[in-house]
């Protein structure tokens, strides 16, 4: 009997040391999202202007998406979608949420699990470092919605070098308390995540990086502050040369993405990281969208259609491509695989590992934007687009510029993306946007 008893034990012992090991094993992963980095942007992605050697190299080793897209095209609605892998409006997120006094209340809501939460939950440790735009109230805080720690801001845009918001709040944190430190945002962000990596290296974690590059303040590291205490400032920065800024903002993002990959390599974890590099709307007028129509906060494809790319050696193929319809909400059911968690989830958004991993294409699915009176619907190569009460159907596999509208031409395939549209308008209807 005690023979038995004593085989058991050793039995159960064995089985959890090969839970445990297998446990370890779960690839860590890392999400880096640019803010208003557009398709045109960076030199894998056709740029002949900005150069990105790491992404580039990330892109050689990886697969590059040519047809990612934001959920939103502005800050806000796309990082709700992201967070809960949801369309934004289910978190009532659809606009941006300003930094003037009055609009400060809306948020993240409590009743919304999170990929952070998720990943907390099958084991990972959590960090967030970067924007957050998710809501300024305390109970917002990335801290209070999945992540073990937070260093950055919560507003839509800081000062790279005060940490002043766009009304002129100091808005720098670590977890809930405001944290006086010297630094570059670009620079400052990566520090942080890079000491996570260093902290955390033997257990499985992820890591949210949302940079504030490129967007404004169009600011490089030894210049001087332009929001201070008491004064009158240009939203945008007081640099003369904001293109040239822009260009030098991404090629500095571009140089700290080096520093998180080369981290990885020290710490012998680059065979067992995922990374994926996204932005979160299409770029201003200061950036490039590529050959495509529209710039930020429009619903033609320059709006929310964004350089996208995966790196994962030992999964991904090298130096592949995908022509897949992404959004931003497939990237947390997407993690959910990659984390190795299982349990039915039920999301818009849609598992795309397969597409990384096996090369595979994503099923056609309608899928939709909404912004200040525009809207969208793509289904396949089909978009349905209508802005300022004008409708158009465009056919985006041979006319990527949205340039021949096809709406007397293919009256049937109108019918099919509205009636899908009508039905998404219904199921959204039921709930309360919050935001402007
Ligand atoms: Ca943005």
């Amino acid at each position: 009997m005690k023979l038995f008893s004593f085989f058991l034990i050793f039995l159960s012992a064995l089985f959890s040391f090969s839970c445990s090991q297998k446990a370890d094993n779960r690839p860590n992963i890392i999400l880096i999202m640019a803010d208003d980095l557009g398709y045109g942007d960076i030199s894998c992605f056709g740029s002949d202007y900005i150069n990105t050697p790491v992404l580039d190299k990330m892109a050689a080793e990886g697969i590059k998406f040519t047809d990612y897209h934001s959920n939103g095209a502005v800050c806000t609605p796309t990082r709700a979608a992201l967070i809960t892998g949801n369309y934004q409006q289910r978190a009532g997120l659809e606009g941006v949420i300003y930094a003037a006094l009055d609009k400060r209340m809306f948020g993240i809501s409590d009743s919304i699990k999170t990929l952070p939460e998720y990943l907390r939950e099958a084991g990972y440790s959590t960090g967030a470092f970067g924007k957050w735009h998710l809501g300024y109230k305390p109970e917002y805080n990335p801290t209070k919605h999945g992540f073990d720690e937070f260093y950055g801001y919560v507003s839509g845009n800081v000062d790279y070098i005060s940490h002043r918001d766009g009304i002129g709040l100091f808005d720098w944190w670590h977890n809930t308390d405001t944290c006086y430190e010297k630094g570059y945002v670009t620079d400052l962000i990566t520090n942080h995540a890079i000491e996570f990596m260093e902290e955390n290296k033997d257990k499985p974690f992820f890591i949210y990086l949302p940079h504030e590059a490129p967007h404004y303040p169009y600011q490089l590291r030894s210049d001087k502050a332009d929001r201070l205490p008491g004064m009158k400032f240009p939203a945008q920065g007081s640099r003369p040369d904001k293109k040239q800024a822009y260009k030098e903002m991404v090629e500095i993002m571009d140089e700290n993405i080096g520093r998180v990959m080369q981290k990885l390599k020290e710490l012998k974890l680059d065979e067992n990281t995922f990374v994926l590099f996204c932005s979160d709307n299409g770029a201003t007028n200061k950036g490039s969208n590529g050959n495509l129509n529209g710039f930020k906060g429009s619903l033609w494809e320059g709006g929310h259609r964004v350089p996208a790319i995966a790196w994962y050696p030992e999964k991904i193929k090298a130096g592949t491509k995908t022509n897949s319809t992404i959004l931003s909400m497939d990237i947390l059911p997407t993690f959910r695989s990659v984390a190795g968690i299982f349990q039915k989830g039920d999301f818009d958004g849609k598992d795309f590992s397969k597409v990384m991993f096996l090369q595979s294409e994503m099923d056609e699915r309608p899928v939709f934007w909404r912004y200040r009176n525009q809207w969208a619907v793509r289904k396949g190569e089909w978009k349905y687009l209508k802005i300022k009460g004008k409708e158009y159907l465009f056919n985006l596999k041979d006319d990527i510029e949205e340039q021949q509208n096809l709406m007397e031409v293919e009256p049937s395939k109108v019918n099919e993306l509205k009636n899908f549209l009508k039905e998404w308008e219904s199921e959204m209807g039921k709930y309360k946007m919050k935001t402007e």
